[in-house]
């Protein structure tokens, strides 16, 4: 007989929740009852799951005795208050935010990186789930890392409005309808400034040392992720006026040296990576054409850096609320449930 679970999707109607519905039903996870918990601003709305509606209960006052998998996407400081709660009635959390992703005792996965880091959860009850930039990054120079030992990895990143919310994604919509209406835009709300046909250097908080915190998430997670703290991270993180799907210009240094060609063959066999790459006009992967509403990390570009004996060029695109939120989080519990329930 196969089990079946009762899971709690805390922020069931943002942007990350709503896709963790459609892909626990497009996986046919094995879901008993399914409570989708919200604000009370919500409570009492219903969502679509398997063709039955549900009614979106208020976290607060929700009993989490009654889910063995808690899957979070509220917020940091939602996370912060009731992820332990949740896991001290028993149900598993993995959660989406940033608040537990440098505890130790709470593992840090990417399911085709370090799967075998899961078992950790016992400790707190607890898994986290990386940043979108990160974990898109990280499926894709995994294998190039186990083949040639990656030193330095310098990284742009031109990130989706999507990663910000539900609200980020109106005000795109709406300042570029504005804008092609000859109006003028609402002050910015989402971002410090217009967002439509423009591209900002800044995601998430400064920090002390001039990087922004999206920056500083890809150094400190790669390490805990790759388990090595050696490796040197270098990130800029943009904002661009796309939807869904962060695109990334990668560059890596490796100890050995690695061929475009073998990193290609690489590249090509390792789950979770399309290889689009045949060097012609169109012959790449964009985030609108290609990644959006797909679930693979493309890989696309590869070359040897002509600046470099040891240095190689990706460019790295995924949906960031698929594999970068949601479906990696699904893929934790399947690997949960799988092994350890
Ligand atoms: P969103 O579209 O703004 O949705 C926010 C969700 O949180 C809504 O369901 C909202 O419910 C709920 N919420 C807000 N305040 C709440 C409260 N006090 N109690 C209960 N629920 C509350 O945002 P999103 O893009 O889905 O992202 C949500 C969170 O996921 C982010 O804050 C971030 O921490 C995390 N995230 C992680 C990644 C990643 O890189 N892995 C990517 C994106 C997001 P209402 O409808 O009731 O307001
Ligand atoms: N600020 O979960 O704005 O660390 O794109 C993910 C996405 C934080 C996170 C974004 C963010 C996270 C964003």
């Amino acid at each position: 007989m196969t089990k079946v679970f009762d899971v709690a999707v805390v922020g069931a109607t943002g942007a990350v929740g709503e896709t963790m519905l459609r892909i626990l039903e497009q996986r046919d996870f094995p879901v008993r009852n399914l409570y989708p918990l919200a604000s009370a601003r919500s409570a009492g709305k219903e969502v679509l799951f398997k063709g039955r509606k549900y009614r979106i209960e208020d976290l607060a006052e929700f009993d989490f005795a009654k889910a063995q998998i808690g899957l979070f996407s509220a917020g940091g400081s939602i996370s912060a208050e009731f992820a332990p709660k949740a896991a001290e009635a028993g149900c598993v959390v993995v959660d989406n935010t940033s608040h537990f992703r440098r505890e130790p005792d709470v593992p840090l996965i990417v399911p085709e990186v370090n799967a075998h880091a899961i078992g950790g959860y016992t400790q707190r009850g607890i898994i986290a789930n990386p940043n979108c930039s990160t974990i898109q990054m990280l499926v894709a120079l995994k294998p190039l890392h186990d083949a040639a030992h990656i030193e330095r990895i310098n990284v742009a990143t031109y990130q989706a409005v999507s990663g910000s919310g539900a609200s980020a994604i109106r005000e795109l919509a709406d300042q570029t309808a504005r804008l092609l209406n000859g109006k003028e835009i609402q002050p910015p709300e989402s971002y410090p400034k217009q967002i439509a046909f423009n591209v900002l250097p800044h995601i998430d908080v400064f920090l002390d040392n001039g990087y922004t915190k999206e920056e500083m998430k890809m150094v400190w997670e790669t390490r805990r992720i790759l388990e090595d703290d050696s490796i040197q991270v270098n990130p800029t993180a943009a904002r661009v006026p796309v939807f869904y799907g962060h695109s990334e210009a990668v560059h890596i240094e490796t100890r050995e040296k690695l061929t475009a060609a073998r990193a290609t063959e690489l590249l090509s066999s390792f789950p979770g990576v399309t290889v689009l790459d045949t060097r012609e006009p169109g012959g790449y992967a964009t985030a609108v054409t290609e990644a959006a509403d797909t679930d693979a990390v493309y890989v696309s570009r590869i070359r040897e850096d002509i600046s470099h004996p040891n240095g190689l060029d990706l460019w790295v695109v995924s949906d960031n609320v698929r594999k970068g939120a949601a479906l990696n989080s699904v893929q934790i519990a399947e690997i949960l449930i799988r092994d350890h329930l």
